[in-house]
């Protein structure tokens, strides 16, 4: 049986992540960026939250790729090299490699080891197919193996994850993106402004599986850092913004209280939040806008009938 080459890279720099989540939790509001959801039980949860009926991003998306994978092929090239940033179980890239027809597969995520499951069990399916898994928080860097990955490639960033990050972030890791493709294509999945209540719907669902990958970021912080958050004294607050046009996902003190650490501590008031995440939601023209200013060319976009989430294809 064939495995996929796998490679470590940064993620493993504990002395950095204990730096920047101790900055975070220092500061006024506290802060815990979001790729800390992410530890093997938080992959399961997005996972799970994919196949909420108020979760639309992921099943809209999958149907646009379904639907129009044969000219969104033909809009990235074929045959080249498909990378994806934040792979997480591989399933929308799996989807495209029949059109797509990839020379190789490079699987980048910060979740290493849910990473390694689902590489080393797409590798079964697919034997011919060379893969790589990069356990890699692409934020920090985006250097890719140039001897294993020959330019030009395909960057995919699926899932409206650019949404993380505010409109200058995206722009800076667009533009590092850009530089990745090294003449090749990026596919990309954004998610569209619309309606508040659904689009609140979608980030505090009523099973309370949102709930839950969001204060799963405390066990995490807790496992990185060696703090004692309680997550049974913090509940999930999430609303939409709408001069920022984006959802934003705190966690809030349902009580005073005070969270220790090997070295620290912080002292927490009722109702004081910790914000977990942005998700930023786009008009269309303003993502397209974004591109080009990252310097990517000939953008094409699809949408659903609903304008609710959006796939780009651009030239670097
Ligand atoms: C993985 C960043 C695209 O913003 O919709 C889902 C993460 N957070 N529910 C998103 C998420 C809460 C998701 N992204």
């Amino acid at each position: 049986m064939r495995e996929p080459a796998f490679v470590q890279r940064f993620v493993a720099d504990a002395a950095a992540v204990r730096q920047e989540l101790l900055r975070g939790l220092a500061s006024s509001p506290a802060r815990v960026a979001p790729k800390f959801f992410y530890d093997l039980l938080g992959s399961r949860l997005f996972d799970a939250i994919t196949a909420l009926d108020e979760y639309y991003p992921t099943r809209t998306e999958a149907a646009l790729f379904a639907a129009h994978a044969g000219d969104m092929a033909r809009a990235c090239g074929t045959g080249r090299p498909l990378v994806d940033l934040g792979a997480g179980n591989c399933a929308k890239a799996a989807s495209l490699f029949p059109a797509l027809a990839p020379s190789q597969y490079v699987a980048v995520d910060i979740s290493v080891d849910f990473l390694r499951d689902a590489l080393t069990a797409l590798q079964q399916r697919h034997p011919a197919l060379p893969m790589l898994g990069l356990g890699l928080d692409f934020s920090a860097a985006l250097d890719l193996p140039d001897a294993v990955m020959p330019a030009p490639r395909t960057l995919f960033y699926p899932g409206s994850s650019i949404g993380n990050f505010t409109p200058d972030e995206a722009l800076a890791l667009l533009r590092r993106m850009h530089a990745a493709c090294d003449g090749g294509a990026l596919l990309i999945g954004v998610d569209g402004v619309k309606d508040t209540a659904v689009l609140e719907a979608a980030y505090d669902d009523p099973l309370g599986v949102t709930a839950a990958f969001n204060l799963n970021l405390l066990r995490h912080v807790n496992a990185l850092i060696g703090s004692d958050f309680d997550p049974r004294r913090w509940r999930h607050v999430a609303f939409f913004d709408a001069a920022a046009s984006r959802i934003e996902m705190h966690l809030e003190a349902r009580e005073a209280q005070t969270v220790c650490w090997p070295g620290g501590e912080r002292r927490f008031a009722a109702g004081e939040r910790v914000h977990t995440e942005n998700s930023c939601k786009y008009l269309p023209g303003d993502f397209e806008a974004l591109l080009h200013d990252a310097g990517f060319r000939r953008a094409r976009r699809w949408s659903d009938d609903r304008g609710w989430f959006h796939v780009f294809a651009a030239q670097a």
